[in-house]
C-alpha cells in the first residue's frame, strides 16, 4: 500500500485559500493578449503561437501550503510526500509538514550564488527508494570562470528534519567554463532506462553564445549521460570527431525547463530572447536553431542576427511565445486529480507569473490556458495527490511560497 505522504494528511497546512474565477478567459481565443515583439515574424505553421483556449477552462483553488522559504530554485517530493528543495543561495532543505524549511542539509559543495548562478535543479534518482540517491545542478566556480555542473550524493535524512549529503561527487562537468552570471539553465530530467538529461544555458554574451552552434562546446546544448556522468554509447554524436559524446541536440539558449511525457520522451521549454521562449521536443543530433534561428528579437529590439525565423537543417519549435513567459520548471500531468489536464505540460512563468497549461494532440500544441497565481514562478511539480505545486520566488531574492493548485 502507497504510504500517504503527511504533509498532504489529516489537518493540511493552510495558509490561504483563494479560488481564482475562470478570469476573463473567452473559448476559442489565445490567453495571450499583448501586442508581440516581433509583429513582422510569422509562425512556420497554424498553431505554433497563441494557441486558442480551450472551450472548458477548470476552475483552480490556490492554497499556499508553505511561506517564509529562503529564495528557492527547484523542488522534488520525496517517497514520503515531504518536498526536498534547493535555495539559490547554496542550500538544500526539506520542507516539513509543517510547511517550514528543516536545517540546512550539510555537505552541499560551493556554488557561484551571482546572477543566475547558484544552486539550481535537483532529481531523485529513478531508484531512490532503495539507494537514497540525488542529483543535482549548480553553478560551479572554477578556474577558467565557471560553468554549471550536476553532482550525485546520498540524501541521508536525520529525525531532526535535516540531514546531509554523503559520497558527494561531481559526474558531469559543461565545458568550457566562462567568465560570466547568465545562462546556466538547467534542468534534470530522467528518461525510462534511466538515463540522464541535462539542460544548460549558452551563457547569454555575444562571444559565447555562437558556441551553441559548435560541437566542440558544452553551451547551449542537451546532454544525455548515464548516472556517472558518461555518454551513453547510442548518443547521436558519439563517433563523431571534435564533437562532445555526451551532447544530444543543440542550438538552444537557456534551457531551466525539461521533462519527460507519458512515452518517456524529453520535452523542453527555453528561454529564447525578447518574444522567443519555445517549446521543444529534441530529437537525437538535430539542431534548434539558436542563434541563426529564432522567434524573437533583441532585448535592444534589433533583429538576433539576420531575423531568420526558418532555416534548412533546423529544427521549428513545437510552439513559441511572443512575447514570453520566461519559463522555469516544466512538468507533465498524468494523474487524475485534474482530469482536464490530464497528458498536459505545465510549465512555469517567471514574466507570466502563473503556470501556462498547454494542450497537446499530436505533438502540437491544441490548446493554451493560463493560470494567474500572482507571483513569479520557479518550478512545478505534480504531488503524489495529484494536486499540482508551484514554486515562487521574488526578484533579486527574498522569500519563496509554495502553492498547492487543485480543482476548485
Ligand atoms: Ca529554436
Amino acid at each position: 500500500m502507497k504510504r500517504l505522504p503527511h504533509i498532504l494528511a489529516g489537518t493540511m497546512l493552510s495558509l490561504g485559500v483563494a479560488t481564482i474565477p475562470a478570469l476573463a478567459q473567452q473559448a476559442g481565443t489565445p490567453a495571450e493578449t499583448q501586442a508581440p515583439n516581433a509583429p513582422d515574424q510569422q509562425p512556420a505553421f497554424t498553431g505554433q503561437t497563441r494557441a486558442p483556449q480551450p472551450a472548458q477552462v477548470v476552475e483552480i483553488k490556490q492554497e499556499v501550503v508553505a511561506e517564509g522559504l529562503p529564495h528557492l530554485w527547484a523542488m522534488e517530493f520525496l517517497p514520503d510526500g515531504r518536498m526536498l528543495v534547493t535555495a539559490k543561495q547554496g542550500a538544500m532543505h526539506i520542507i516539513g509538514e509543517d510547511g517550514k524549511p528543516g536545517p540546512e542539509i550539510a555537505n552541499v559543495p560551493d556554488v557561484l550564488a551571482d546572477g543566475q548562478g547558484g544552486l539550481l535543479d535537483v532529481a531523485l534518482a529513478p531508484d531512490y527508494e532503495t539507494s537514497g540517491k540525488i542529483f543535482f545542478s549548480f553553478a560551479e566556480p572554477r578556474d577558467d570562470g565557471n560553468g554549471t555542473s550536476v553532482a550525485s550524493a546520498r540524501l541521508v535524512p536525520d529525525d531532526q528534519g535535516g540531514g546531509s549529503l554523503e559520497d558527494v561527487s561531481v559526474i558531469f562537468r559543461q565545458t568550457p567554463g566562462y567568465d560570466g552570471n547568465k545562462h546556466f539553465g538547467s534542468r534534470l530530467a530522467f528518461g525510462p532506462e534511466g538515463q540522464l538529461y541535462v539542460t544548460v544555458g549558452e551563457r547569454s554574451d555575444a562571444e559565447p553564445r555562437v558556441q551553441a552552434q559548435d560541437l566542440q562546446s558544452g553551451l547551449g546544448k542537451i546532454f544525455r549521460i548515464t548516472q556517472t556522468g558518461e555518454a551513453l554509447p547510442d548518443n547521436p554524436f558519439v563517433v563523431q570527431e571534435n564533437a562532445q559524446p555526451e551532447i544530444w541536440s543543440l542550438g538552444h539558449r537557456n534551457l531551466q525547463s525539461a521533462t519527460v511525457d507519458g512515452q518517456g520522451r524529453l520535452w523542453t521549454v527555453e528561454h529564447g530572447p525578447k518574444g522567443g521562449d519555445e517549446l521543444n521536443l529534441p530529437e537525437p543530433g538535430k539542431n534548434y536553431g539558436w542563434p541563426e534561428v529564432t522567434y524573437g528579437v533583441e532585448y535592444s529590439g534589433a533583429k538576433v542576427g539576420d531575423g531568420v525565423t526558418q532555416m534548412a537543417n533546423t529544427e521549428q519549435p513545437v510552439y513559441y511565445w511572443d512575447p514570453v513567459i520566461a519559463p522555469s520548471g516544466m512538468a507533465y500531468y498524468d494523474a487524475d486529480a485534474i482530469p482536464e489536464w490530464k497528458g498536459a505540460f505545465l510549465v512555469g512563468g517567471l514574466v507570466s507569473q502563473g503556470v501556462v497549461v498547454l494542450h497537446m494532440e499530436n505533438d502540437r500544441v491544441k490548446h493554451e490556458e493560463r493560470v494567474d497565481v500572482g507571483a513569479r514562478i520557479r518550478d512545478v511539480k505534480v504531488g503524489p495527490d495529484g494536486a499540482v505545486y508551484a514554486v515562487t520566488e521574488q526578484r533579486g531574492g527574498g522569500n519563496s511560497t509554495i502553492v498547492k493548485l487543485t480543482k476548485g
